[in-house]
C-alpha cells in the first residue's frame, strides 16, 4: 500500500479545485473503507477465502450456495459495525460543512460515510441495512442484526431464502439513486473519484460524463486506474485516509 503522499504541489492544486468549485461531487468505490479495515474487491485482497467476489455477490450465487454466501455477508457485516471511519471520512465531513453541500455517491455497502457524519450519501449498490426475500413474497426488508444469522441461510416468513438488500451483479441499480447520480455527473463543477478500480459498470460511467463535459475529475487512488491518465483529471497517487487530510489543511488551514 502506498502511504507516502502526492507532492505538495498537487495537494495544493486539488485544494484550488475544491476552493474554487461550485457543485463539488464526490463518488467513492471499497478503496475509501480500506484504511479503516474493510477488504477491498480487486487487488491483493479480492478475494474471500478462494471466491472472487463477483461469484459471491450474485444470484446465482446465492442460489447454489446460499450458506457460503451468507457466511460471507456476515464476516463483511460484523466488520463494518466493529470499524470505524479513518480520518479521510471526517476530512470529507470537513469539506462538506464548509461547502455547505457534497453529495456523495457511493459503491460501498459498509455505512461508514454515514458513521463519520457524512450526509447526502446516495448508495449505488444498497446497503448492508436490511435483507428481503429471494423469491419476492413481497415481505418488507429485515434488519440485517446478529439473531438473522443464527442459522444460514436466514429464510424469509415465507420459507424461501432471504437476501442482503446489495445490488447484485446483474441486478439493476435502484432507480432514484441513479438518477440523482446521473444528474450530478451531469450538473457538478468538479467530482472526487475516491477508491475505485473503475470496473463496475455503471458507476465507472460518472466521471467520464463529468470529463466528456470538460469538467474536471480529481482521483484519489494508491494505484493507476483507467481513468488517471485522461484529460482533465487530476490524479492523486496516494491513500484516502492520509491524502484528504492534506487537501483539507490546505483548504481550511
Ligand atoms: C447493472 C454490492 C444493468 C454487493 C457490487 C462486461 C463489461 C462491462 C460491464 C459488465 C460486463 N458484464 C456485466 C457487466 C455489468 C456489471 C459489471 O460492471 N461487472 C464488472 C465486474 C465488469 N455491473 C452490474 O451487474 C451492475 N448492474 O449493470 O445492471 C444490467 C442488468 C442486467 C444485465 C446486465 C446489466 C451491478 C453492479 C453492482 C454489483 N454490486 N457490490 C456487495 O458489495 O457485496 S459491486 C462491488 O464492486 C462493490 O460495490 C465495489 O464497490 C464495486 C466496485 O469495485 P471498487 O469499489 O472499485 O473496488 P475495487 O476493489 O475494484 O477497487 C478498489 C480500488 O481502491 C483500487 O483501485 C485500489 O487501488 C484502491 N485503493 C486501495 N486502497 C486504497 C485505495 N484507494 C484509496 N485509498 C486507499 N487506501
Ligand atoms: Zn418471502
Amino acid at each position: 500500500m502506498i502511504t507516502e503522499l502526492p507532492s505538495g504541489s498537487l495537494i495544493a492544486e486539488a485544494a484550488d479545485m475544491i476552493e474554487a468549485a461550485g457543485l463539488t461531487v464526490v463518488s467513492t468505490g471499497a478503496g475509501m473503507s480500506r484504511e479503516s479495515g474493510v477488504r477491498t474487491f480487486r487487488g491483493e485482497d479480492g478475494f474471500w477465502r478462494e471466491y472472487r467476489a463477483e461469484d459471491l455477490a450474485s444470484l446465482e450465487g446465492i442460489r447454489k450456495n446460499p450458506a457460503l454466501v451468507w457466511e460471507w455477508y456476515g464476516e463483511r457485516l460484523k466488520a463494518c459495525q466493529e470499524l470505524e471511519p479513518h480520518a479521510g471520512y471526517y476530512a470529507l465531513a470537513r469539506i462538506q460543512n464548509g461547502k455547505g453541500i457534497l453529495p456523495l455517491i457511493t459503491q460501498n455497502v459498509d455505512g461508514l460515510h454515514q458513521k463519520a457524519g457524512i450526509k447526502d450519501v446516495i448508495e449505488l449498490h444498497g446497503s448492508l441495512r436490511t435483507a428481503s426475500c429471494l423469491d419476492c413474497c413481497g415481505a418488507p426488508g429485515v434488519p440485517m442484526t446478529e439473531d438473522l444469522f443464527e442459522e444460514l441461510p436466514p429464510r424469509c416468513s415465507c420459507g424461501s431464502i432471504l437476501r442482503p438488500d446489495v445490488v447484485l451483479f446483474g441486478e439493476q441499480l435502484p432507480e432514484q439513486a441513479l438518477k440523482r447520480a446521473f444528474r450530478l455527473a451531469d450538473s457538478c463543477d468538479l467530482m472526487m473519484v475516491i477508491g475505485t478500480s473503475m470496473v463496475v459498470y455503471p458507476a465507472s460511467s460518472l466521471p467520464l460524463i463529468v470529463l466528456r463535459r470538460g469538467v474536471k475529475v480529481i482521483e484519489i487512488n494508491p494505484e493507476e486506474t483507467s481513468l488517471s491518465s485522461l484529460d482533465g483529471t487530476l490524479s492523486l497517487r496516494g491513500a484516502a485516509g492520509s491524502v484528504l487530510p492534506e487537501i483539507v489543511k490546505a483548504v481550511y488551514g
